[in-house]
């Protein structure tokens, strides 16, 4: 199965190696054929190289739009030579086969983050590169294909040494397919968010306002808030501070609870109780979600099976993190069963808020004197904008929600794909992380949070939490990131863990880095193509 390198076909954006790599196969008497500025540099060094126009009869035209994109390009990457029928064919064709294509694509991520106008980002994005390297990757077993720069010394040695292995053809193609397939996925929100914008905005440079949403221009009306709505409040975030609580007119969110049982809520307690249920409601099957300072200790649904399903997710999310679960706040999207506040009596625990409670249920808990137990009403919902005081002003923006959740629209960008129990435990990581402050990294067995960074002003350190307080249960976990993994650092920690799946958004500049750690640890790794800050 070693293909020798007679031909190859060089067409690179990135020329850095070019030079070194260029000679190493010219010397190894390889037949290099480029494309315009690749074949101008290779010549300019001294080296032999066939431009692309004299092998297609075709001259690079439209302004290098159509450069490789010809069937006497394609049929020498596509042609199967373990078959006499394709080899017979390429003859009666006069094409010659190429055994090595080296291909990078037009810097479109980062011409997007130089701030180009429209027209400049749409010229960078590749068609032909990606049909070649597509093309070359699905028939590897005659031809290696190569997208990084990273990869030549070890092509060049493997030519040296006869020829390219199919184990190394297999490789270079899981990492060309993983190439691509981010390439797309940058392509198609950057489609989604900047050309797809309201009306007179889609040429100008700069950010833009997400599609089709109009920059609220005046105060949201029903934030306007008068002394009618206030509730004073003991103290504030400390006892020093005195605060009170506004509530809103549109009848949305955590102010909206009715308190059964248990002291008054503080000013901390309404912070957690909303972080709690923006979490539990993030879902439509059983969830309950355990707070403090903001942050998840715990969060799961309910086992599929599981007879009491609110208490069977209670009592995974609690396992995540006993000792932070103490003084915690707990919310439930489902009536509080018996069970379930059973084993809430004998946790410490500040806040519970839930649709409602079973009249058993409520007995237990009122046992303790302090516990606030709180109900949302029937028609409950969170805002639908959320406001942030900032000195000398408010920030207003439409809440962050999963309105279009579709894990179908996921890019596989390394490994296999996930089986169906793989994609539901990513499912639900993907969602659990949206209720981690950034940077959050959350790592998921079975439906249930089994370790959760959270906070950290760098992605490393918040994937060295998670796998900490996962311990022995962060191998064979799946892990979500609510951002990108800005290097492969981060990502690393985690598959040396032995995480084995793993979902975030993508859009990096070093993706292609991110991705061939993910592949060489033989770890699936999906791409959402959204990101979730919570700060
Ligand atoms: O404009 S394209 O989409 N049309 C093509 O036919 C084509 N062929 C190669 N872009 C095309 N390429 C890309 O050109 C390669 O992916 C590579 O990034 C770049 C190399 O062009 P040059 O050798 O002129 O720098």
């Amino acid at each position: 199965d070693v293909v020798p390198v007679r031909r190859a076909l060089v067409s690179v954006s990135d020329k850095s190696g070019l030079l070194e790599l260029a000679g190493a196969l010219a010397d190894a008497g390889v037949e290099l054929v480029s494309t315009g500025s690749t074949a101008q540099t290779i010549r300019d060094a001294g080296y032999a190289v066939t431009d692309v126009a004299s092998v297609t009869g075709f001259p690079e035209s439209l302004d290098g739009r159509v450069k490789t994109l010809h069937p006497a390009v394609h049929a020498g990457l596509l042609a199967d030579l373990r078959l006499e029928s394709h080899e017979q064919q390429l003859a009666d064709l006069g094409i010659a086969a190429f055994e090595l294509v080296v291909v990078n694509l037009y810097p479109f991520v980062e011409t997007v983050a130089s701030g180009a106008d429209t027209a400049t980002v749409v010229e960078n994005v590749d068609i032909g590169g990606p049909a070649m390297v597509r093309a070359s990757a699905k028939n590897h077993p005659n031809v290696a294909i190569v997208v990084s720069p990273s990869s030549y010394a070890e092509v060049v040695e493997a030519v040296r040494a006869g020829g390219t292995t199919l184990e190394l053809r297999k490789r270079l193609a899981a990492q060309a397919f993983g190439h691509t397939a981010a390439y797309d996925t940058a392509v198609a929100s950057y489609f989604a968010s900047e050309v797809v914008a309201p009306s007179g905005t889609s040429d100008t440079s700069g950010p833009s306002a997400a599609a089709g949403q109009e920059a609220p221009s005046a105060f949201p009306e029903h934030l306007s808030f008068s002394a009618d709505h206030a509730t004073t409040l003991r103290y504030g975030e400390n006892a020093h501070q005195s605060a009170a609580l506004y509530t809103s007119t549109d009848g949305t969110g955590i102010a909206q609870a009715t308190q059964l049982h248990g002291k008054e809520m503080s000013y901390n307690n309404y912070v957690d109780a909303d972080a709690a249920v923006r979490a539990a409601y993030d879902f439509t099957e059983p969830a309950v979600a355990i707070i403090k300072h903001a942050n998840p200790c715990g969060i799961a649904v309910a086992a599929p099976d599981a007879g009491d399903p609110i208490a069977s997710a209670h009592a995974a999310a609690h396992a995540c993190d006993p000792l932070s679960a103490f003084g915690g706040v707990i919310a439930a999207n489902r009536t509080v069963t018996r069970g379930m506040a059973e084993t809430i009596a004998d946790i410490f625990t500040e806040v519970v808020v839930a649709p409602a409670f079973d009249p058993e249920a409520l007995e237990v808990l009122s046992r303790k004197k302090n516990i606030r137990l709180l109900t949302l009403p029937a028609d409950f919902a969170l805002a639908e904008q959320e406001v942030k005081q900032i000195s000398g002003g408010f920030l207003v923006q439409d809440a962050d929600r999963f309105t279009t959740f579709d894990q179908s629209s996921w890019t596989l960008v390394s490994g296999e794909p996930a089986d169906e129990q793989t994609l539901a435990d990513l499912a639900f990581a993907w969602k659990a992380s949206r209720a981690v402050k950034s940077n959050a990294i959350l790592l998921a067995n079975q439906g249930a949070s089994v370790g959760v960074g959270m906070g950290q002003v760098n992605r490393v350190d918040s994937c060295h939490l998670a796998v900490n307080r996962a311990g022995d249960r962060a191998a064979g976990s799946v892990a979500a990131s609510d951002a990108f993994f800005p290097f492969a650092d981060g990502l690393q920690v985690l598959l040396d863990a032995g995480v084995r799946a793993v979902a975030q958004p993508g859009g990096s500049v070093r993706d292609d880095e991110v991705i061939q750690a993910a592949t060489a640890a033989g770890v699936t790794m999906y791409f959402t193509g959204e990101r979730h800050f919570f700060h």
